[in-house]
C-alpha cells in the first residue's frame, strides 16, 4: 500500500456543516441512514466518501436517488464526479447495511458481550457508512437510535427517547472520530458536577448489571478532572451530561468521544478485591485523561493524523499534571519517567523510531505510540519549563482562545508559545519533527585555585529509519551543585543547552562540588556522565532533588548489574548495598519513594544500557545477574527489610489513596527481596490473609518465584473464574514470573485453557504482554519464546489487526541481540510478512521491524 504524506495534505474541497443519522440496529444486519448537508468550498470538484466494508442501498442527491453509474464504488471509496454535483449547498442521502456481530477488528460498529458500542478513531467511523472521514472535517451531529436495548446513548445531549428508541444532539461541531454510539443492557452509576459558572451537569458511569458499585472510584475522578480542569486551566465542561461507558472488549485503554467516553473496563471498575493500588491510579490518570481531551482533543482537534501529538501529548501532559497535584509529585514523575525509558527510549533506538510528528504512513492506527504520547508530553514539559508556569498559561489561554472549534497543527501550537512569550521555537521545533533520543554527554573541570567549577556539555543524536543526519536540540537542564557536607551550594537553576558543545561556569566555590544535573529530569535525554560510583552513592544519599536522588540510586545499581551481567564483576558493589543501608533507615518518611528506590532496574532495561556502551546483552545473564543482586541486598539488609515489612502492614480498611498505597508499595518490596532468603514464607503467609488485589498479586508472584505456587494458582482461579478482569492478572502474573526457561511452554499450557478467550483484547495482551515481558523468557536462545509469540501473531491478525500490530512490537529490539537471536527473530518477523493476507498494520510494523 502507498503512504499517506504529511507532504501532501490538501484541504476537503467540501464544508460538512450538519449530519443527520438513524441506525436501525441488529446484530447482523445494521441499517445506516446519513444525511450529510454539504458545499463546495472553492468552486467543483469530486467528491470523495470513506466507506470499508458498507453495503450500500440507496444514495440519493437532493432527495432524488441516483443512477449508480453515476458513482466510483471501490472497497475503500465512494467517488462522486464534479459533473454530477450543485454548484451550491446540496444534500447527499445514503443508506448501508453493516454487520456489527462479524466486526472482530472492534473499529467501527461492533458487539462486545452482547452490548453495541463504537471505536472510531482513527477510522472507524468508515466503517459504518460514507463519509469524509479525516479529523478537518467538522460538523454537528444529529442521531436517532432505533433498538430494543433498555439504553440508547450518543454524543450530545438527549433530545427525546421513547420506546425503542432515543435521540442526540451533539451542539459543537466535530469530526467523525469522535462520533460514539452504545446500546445495551447496562445500569449507570449518577453523580453531578456543578460547573464554575453554575451549570449542573449529569453525570454517568454505564456499566453491566452487577458491576456498579465499582464505579465510585472513577466517578470520584472525573468529578476531580472537572474541577482541576476549571482551577489550572480555565477549561469549563460544555454539555449538560458526561456519559462515561465500560466495555470488556476493547482495542484501546479508552475513548474521548464528545460527552460519550468509551472505556476498557479494566480503567473503570475498581473494588479493593479486585483491583490492585497500580489499577486505581491507572484508573484515576485515564478518567483525567479522556476528560481532558474534551479540550484538547475535541472543542481543538487536529487538522490531520500527522499532528496527532497535538491532541495527545498536550493530554498526556495534562494527565501527568493532574497526577501529580492529586498525588505526590516527585513519585510521579518518576513513575513517568520509568515508563518513558521502558518503551519511548526503546523505540527511539529500534527499527520503530520516528519522530513525535512522523511524515509518513501507511497505517495510521500504528502510531498511537509511546513517541507521539509520552515524547510527546516531555516536549511540552520542556516549553513550559522554558517559559515558565506564568507564559506557558498565557500560551494555553491564547491556543483556546485562537483555535477553540479548528482543526490545529504544530505549527499553530507552537506559533501560541511564540506570540504569547516572545521566543523564536525555530531551534525547538526539531523536538517535532526529528526522531531518536539525545545522548547528553558531561564532563566536569574543577579549578581549586580560582575556585571554579565547569562542566561541559556535549549533545548527539543517533542516526533513525530515513533520518541519518540530526541538528543540535534545545535542552533545558535543570542543575544544582552540592556541597562536601552535601549542602546545597548551587540552588536549582536552568541551563539552555542549544550547540553541540557548550560549557556552563560556576564560580566562587571554596571546595569542589558534586553536580546534580537534569533535575525532575528536566529533558528526554540520556544523559552521559564520567562520574565515580562514590559520587553516585552521594548523591543517593544527599541530593535535594527528589528525582535525582533516585536516579543516582538507580544508576549505581544499573552500572552493577550491567558489570555483573557481562562478568566485568565478580561479585555485587559493596558501595551499592552499603547505600541502601539509610534509604531502609529514613524509609518511613516517604514509603512510596523508599520502594521505587528498592525497585531494581528491569532487565529490558539493563539490556538495552549494555547495548548502549556497546555490549551485547545476554538475556540469560542478565536474568542471573538481577536475582544475584536482589539477594545480595535482601541478605545484608535483611533485619532492616524484615522491620520494615512488619511496620508497613495496614490494619485499616483499604483505601487506594497515595499514603496508604506508599506504604503497601515499600512493604511489598521489602516482601520481594525478602522471598529471596526465606523461600515463600512470608508470601505464603500474605497470600492466606491478604484483604486486596494489591497483596494477593504480590504473594502470588512471589510463590511462582520460588515454585511454590501451584496450591495458590488454583485456589486463585477458582475463586475469580467468573471475573475476567482479574483471570486477566492470572495469566498476567504467570507470565511475568516464569522461569525462562520455561516460559515458552507455560504460555502454550496457558493458551490451551479453556479461561483463554484469546479473541478478547485485555486477555490476549495479558499472555502476550507478559510473555515479551518476561525478558529472558521471551529472548531465550532456543527462539522458543520468539516462535510461540509469532504463531499467536499470524492468528490473531486475521481476527484483530490493530492488536497484532501493536503487540508485534516485542520484537522491536531484535537488532540489538546476538547473531544467533538475531537470525531466530528474524525468521519469525519473515515468516509472518510471508503470512497470506496479513492485514495492512501488521504488514507495515513488520516490513518497518526488519528493514
Ligand atoms: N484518543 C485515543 C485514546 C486516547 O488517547 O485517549
Ligand atoms: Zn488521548
Amino acid at each position: 500500500p502507498q503512504p499517506t504524506l504529511l507532504a501532501d495534505y490538501r484541504p476537503y474541497p467540501f464544508t460538512l456543516d450538519h449530519v443527520s443519522l438513524t441506525f436501525r440496529l441488529a446484530p447482523k444486519g445494521t441499517r445506516v441512514c446519513a444525511k450529510l448537508s454539504l458545499a463546495p468550498k472553492d468552486g467543483p470538484a469530486d467528491l470523495v466518501l470513506d466507506g470499508e466494508d458498507l453495503r450500500l442501498i440507496s444514495i440519493a442527491l437532493d432527495g432524488t436517488a441516483l443512477d449508480p453509474a453515476t458513482l466510483t464504488l471501490t472497497d475503500r471509496q465512494l467517488t462522486l464526479p464534479a459533473a454530477a454535483l450543485p454548484a451550491g449547498p446540496f444534500t447527499l442521502e445514503t443508506e448501508v447495511e453493516i454487520d456489527p456481530e462479524a466486526n472482530t477488528a472492534l473499529e467501527g460498529l461492533y458487539l462486545s458481550g452482547g452490548m453495541f458500542c463504537t471505536q472510531c478513531e482513527a477510522e472507524g467511523f468508515r466503517h459504518i457508512t460514507y463519509y469524509p472521514d479525516r479529523p478537518d472535517v467538522m460538523a454537528r451531529f444529529d442521531v436517532r437510535i432505533e433498538s430494543d436495548m433498555p439504553v440508547l446513548l450518543s454524543n450530545g445531549n438527549p433530545v427525546a427517547q421513547g420506546a425503542g428508541w432515543a435521540e442526540w444532539r451533539d451542539p459543537w461541531p466535530k469530526p467523525a472520530y469522535l462520533f460514539a454510539l452504545v446500546a445495551g443492557n447496562l445500569v449507570a452509576l449518577r453523580d453531578d458536577f456543578i460547573t464554575a459558572s453554575g451549570r449542573t451537569v449529569d453525570l454517568a458511569i454505564w456499566v453491566r448489571p452487577g458491576d456498579e458499585d465499582r464505579c465510585a472510584y472513577a466517578m470520584d475522578a472525573l468529578k476531580r478532572s472537572m474541577a482541576w480542569d476549571e482551577s489550572t486551566y480555565g477549561r469549563e465542561y460544555d454539555l449538560d451530561v458526561f456519559n462515561i461507558v465500560a466495555v470488556d472488549d476493547f482495542n484501546m485503554g479508552a475513548m474521548e468521544n464528545k460527552g460519550l467516553n468509551i472505556f476498557n473496563a479494566k480503567l473503570v471498575l475498581a473494588s479493593p478485591e479486585t483491583a490492585t493500588d497500580t489499577d486505581y491510579e491507572r484508573i484515576e490518570s485515564v478518567i483525567a485523561h479522556e476528560y481532558f481531551h474534551n479540550w484538547t482533543g475535541n472543542r481543538i482537534t487536529c487538522r490531520d493524523w500527522f499532528q496527532l501529538c497535538l491532541k495527545e501529548g498536550l493530554t498526556v501532559f495534562r494527565d501527568q499534571q493532574f497526577s501529580a497535584d492529586e498525588r505526590s509529585a516527585a513519585v510521579r514523575r518518576i513513575e513517568d519517567v520509568l515508563a518513558l525509558r521502558a518503551r519511548q527510549f526503546r523505540e527511539d533506538a529500534g527499527p520503530l523510531a520516528h519522530p513525535v510528528r512522523p511524515e509518513s504512513y501507511v497505517e495510521i492506527n500504528n502510531f498511537y505510540t509511546a513517541t507521539v504520547y509520552e515524547k510527546g508530553a516531555e516536549v511540552i514539559g520542556m516549553l513550559r519549563r522554558l517559559v515558565g508556569p506564568e507564559g506557558y498559561r498565557r500560551a494555553l489561554d491564547l491556543y483556546f482562545d485562537r483555535h477553540d472549534g479548528q482543526a490545529a497543527t504544530i505549527e499553530d501550537w507552537l506559533k501560541v508559545f511564540e506570540d504569547a512569550c516572545d521566543r523564536d521555537l525555530t531551534q525547538f521545533k526539531r523536538w517535532y519533527t526529528e526522531a531518536g533520543t539525545p545522548r547528553l554527554h558531561v564532563t566536569e573541570d574543577w579549578d581549586a585555585e580560582a575556585g571554579r567549577f565547569t562542566l561541559e556539555f556535549t549533545q548527539e543524536t543517533a542516526a533513525t529509519p530515513g533520518q541519518p543526519v540530526k541538528g543540535a536540540r534545545v535542552i533545558p537542564v535543570e542543575l544544582g551543585l552540592l556541597g562536601p557536607n552535601g549542602d546545597e551550594v548551587q540552588p536549582s537553576t536552568l541551563i539552555e543547552i542549544t550547540e553541540p558543545r557548550q560549557s556552563a561556569v560556576f564560580e566562587g566555590l571554596s571546595a569542589r562540588p558534586v553536580p546534580s544535573i537534569l533535575r525532575g529530569f528536566s529533558a528526554p535525554v540520556i544523559l552521559e556522565r564520567e562520574t565515580t560510583q562514590a559520587a553516585r552513592a552521594f548523591l543517593f544519599a544527599h541530593d535535594t532533588d527528589p528525582f535525582n536522588r533516585w536516579e543516582a540510586g538507580r544508576n549505581l545499581a544499573r552500572t552493577a548489574l550491567m558489570a555483573l551481567a557481562r562478568g566485568a564483576a565478580t561479585a555485587p558493589d559493596p558501595e551499592l548495598i552499603a547505600a541502601y543501608g539509610p534509604l531502609l533507615r529514613d524509609a518511613e518518611t516517604d514509603p512510596a519513594f523508599a520502594a521505587l528506590c528498592l525497585r531494581l532496574p528491569g532487565e529490558d532495561e539493563i539490556a538495552a544500557a549494555l547495548h548502549g556502551a556497546g555490549h551485547t546483552p545476554d538475556p540469560a545473564e542478565i536474568h542471573a545477574a538481577r536475582a544475584r543482586l536482589a539477594r545480595a541486598i535482601a541478605q545484608a539488609h535483611e533485619e532492616a527489610l524484615a522491620a520494615l515489612y512488619i511496620r508497613m502492614k495496614d490494619d485499616g480498611p483499604y483505601s487506594p489513596d497515595a499514603g496508604p498505597a506508599g506504604r503497601r508499595a515499600l512493604r511489598l518490596a521489602c516482601l520481594g527481596l525478602l522471598n529471596r532468603l526465606d523461600n515463600g514464607a512470608r508470601a505464603q503467609a500474605l497470600f492466606a490473609e491478604a484483604g486486596n488485589m494489591t497483596e494477593s498479586l504480590s504473594a502470588l508472584a512471589c510463590l511462582i518465584e520460588t515454585n511454590k505456587a501451584a496450591g495458590a494458582l488454583a485456589e486463585f482461579r477458582d475463586r475469580w473464574a467468573g471475573e475476567r478482569l482479574v483471570m486477566d492478572k492470572w495469566f498476567l502474573v504467570q507470565m511475568l514470573h516464569a522461569a525462562p526457561d520455561r516460559a515458552a511452554q507455560e504460555a502454550a499450557h496457558l493458551a490451551a485453557l479453556p479461561e483463554f478467550d484469546w479473541k478478547n483484547p485485555n486477555r490476549f495482551r495479558s499472555l502476550m504482554g507478559g510473555l515479551s515481558a518476561n525478558h529472558a523468557g521471551f529472548h531465550h536462545a532456543s527462539g522458543a519464546g520468539y516462535r510461540f509469540y509469532a504463531d499467536w501473531l499470524i492468528r490473531m491478525d486475521a481476527m484483530n489487526p490493530q492488536i497484532t500490530a501493536r503487540m508485534s512490537t516485542a520484537f522491536e529490539t531484535w537488532p540489538r541481540y546476538d547473531a544467533g537471536r538475531q537470525a531466530l527473530a528474524r525468521a519469525e518477523l519473515q515468516r509472518i510478512a510471508a503470512t497470506e493476507g496479513l492485514s495492512r498494520d501488521t504488514g507495515e510494523m513488520v516490513a518497518r521491524l526488519l528493514a
